[in-house]
């Protein structure tokens, strides 16, 4: 073909990887290079981002993209998940090590800062959903730490990676609109939150919007990785989930995406936000997207509930396969007790098969009885979870839907994908499951010249070069209902 090489550099909460594309006359195609775990590290009864571990696997996939490119690549882009951050002292070394947004430090802080600002009032001028870890609560908790007092510089984690690489400091906007320190309507910083939250905007740095130059790789970077020439690095949506529905392989505008790796991101995609009390209420999320987009969607856990259950099974001594444990699943009842995957007490690591066996037991369900069992439990519920997504993304905005994409590492589960379809009464199109490292691509490589057009064209190129399968409905829509009002009767209280 004759596209140029890119590296899309994807950061997930459970791993990161390096991915090879090529982009340009007509081809589109993406090989993974370098795949390395994310395994956070509890210190001192705090929970961390090995931070330096993920640098280094960058670098690695670098420099093995560059094995294969004759040390040239045409340009690099970093996405990764999104709320977290380092500090940069006046130096700009890193103040400690990024907490993970799974720590408990945020306990109680939105009760705090809502002293101050009524919830009413801060997603009239955020949009943003309520999620105990968003930045601004993070910040709320560290307010007395003695590193944001010598910090001079906050970086979200992306922009730290782009900054390690080039030297350069900026803030990506659809990363930076998970903040919740950022209007929507004007896609800049809002001054009012920031005074209220106590948040000094001048931490941050200069805001820049995917497609912006981010600068070039540094003479160090370069001889670490044996590439050679002038290497740019592009903003792309660095938000992990913004490149992931850049990459929505969909036609048309009537679609729901839901992007389901640890978490499932569930929902439509707008050009204006929805701020309504109602939507408020409906805890839906305005993140910014590609090219002035809104991400209009909600939080569900998502395929964490499962990675957990695998982790402590394994902890405990029996490991379990994840195939022929999904088989198994497939063959369990279906819909025998489910779990509310929008709970924030699933938030935290640790204990999650038990977790799970007592949210059913509170809803007056029975417990699952083996691992296949409690995986059916955790897919039913997700599934659960997306239907009601899909239907209060289009009731709240007035977009109606056709069709359901997922993407994501939750695209390879033939299960999920086809209960998703069930509960919906949509056909699903799964894939392509790298869709944040597609996005990634698409964004650099119209940088660079290489692809032309708005999301539209470049989902076109989506659906001519990546493998999409197909899941219809199988009707019978009331077993799902009858399962969503057992989880609204049993309560909780
Ligand atoms: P993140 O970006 O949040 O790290 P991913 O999008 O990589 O997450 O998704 C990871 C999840 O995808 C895994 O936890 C697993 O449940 C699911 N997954 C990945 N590959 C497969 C597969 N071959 N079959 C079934 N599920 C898979
Ligand atoms: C997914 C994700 C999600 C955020 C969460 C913190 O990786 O970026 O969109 O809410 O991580």
């Amino acid at each position: 073909g004759g596209g140029r090489p890119f590296a899309a550099v994807d950061l997930g909460a459970s791993s990161g990887r390096v991915m090879l594309g090529f982009a340009g006359g007509g081809e589109l195609s993406l090989r993974e290079v370098h795949r390395f775990p994310n395994e956070p590290v509890r210190v001192g009864g705090t929970l961390y981002w090995d931070i330096l571990a993920l640098y280094r696997g960058v670098l690695t996939g670098l420099r093995t993209a560059g094995r294969e490119t004759g040390g040239r690549l045409a340009g690099v882009g970093i996405d990764s998940w999104a709320v977290d951050y380092g500090l940069l002292d006046a130096s700009g070394a890193l103040l400690g090590n990024p907490v993970h947004y799974r720590d408990g430090r945020t306990e109680g802080m939105a009760e705090r800062l809502a002293a101050r600002l009524s919830p009413t009032g801060l997603y009239a001028r955020t949009g943003i959903q309520h999620l105990p870890f968003n930045t601004v609560y993070q910040l709320t908790a560290a307010r007395d730490d003695p590193q944001l007092a010598a910090a001079r510089r906050l970086l979200l984690i992306p922009d730290l990676i782009a900054y390690w690489l080039t030297g350069e400091a900026g803030t990506e906007l659809t990363n930076a609109s998970t903040t919740q320190l950022i209007d929507p309507r004007t896609g800049d910083w809002s001054r009012e939150v920031a005074r209220a939250a106590e948040v000094d905007l001048g931490l941050f740095a200069p805001l820049r919007r995917p497609g912006d130059p981010a600068g070039r790789l540094l003479p160090g970077v370069l001889a670490e990785t044996g590439l050679t020439g002038q290497v740019p690095v592009t903003a792309v949506g660095s938000h992990d989930t913004a490149s992931a529905v850049a990459g929505v392989p969909a036609a048309g505008e009537r679609f729901a995406y839901i992007a389901t790796g640890t978490w499932s991101l569930a929902g439509v995609e707008l050009d204006a936000p929805v701020l309504s009390e109602e939507s408020r209420r409906a805890n839906f999320t305005n993140e910014l997207g590609v090219d002035g987009t809104v991400r209009y969607l909600r939080n569900i856990m998502g395929l964490w509930l499962l990675q957990e259950c695998l982790r402590e099974w394994a902890a405990a001594g029996s490991p379990q396969e994840l195939r022929p444990l999904l088989a198994r699943a497939a063959e369990a009842p279906p819909l025998r007790s489910v779990v509310d995957a929008g709970d924030p007490e699933f938030i935290p690591p640790g204990g999650m098969p038990e977790r799970i066996a007592a949210a059913c037991r509170r809803t007056g369900q029975p417990e699952p009885r083996n691992e296949a069992e409690t995986v059916r439990c955790v897919l039913d519920s997700l599934a659960l979870a997306h239907r009601a997504a899909v239907a209060d993304a289009q009731r709240l905005s007035g977009r109606e839907v056709d069709v359901v994409h997922i993407v994501g590492g939750g695209a390879h589960n033939e299960l999920l994908c086809r209960l998703t379809a069930d509960a919906c009464g949509l056909p699903v199109v799964a894939g392509p499951a790298e869709a944040a490292a597609l996005g990634n691509l698409l964004v650099q490589a119209r940088a660079a010249g290489g692809v032309r057009g708005g999301l539209p064209e470049l989902r076109g190129l989506l659906r001519g070069t990546q493998a999409l399968r197909h899941h219809e409905p199988s009707g019978g829509t009331r077993a799902w209902e009858r399962a969503a009002a057992r989880l609204a009767d049993g309560g909780k209280d």
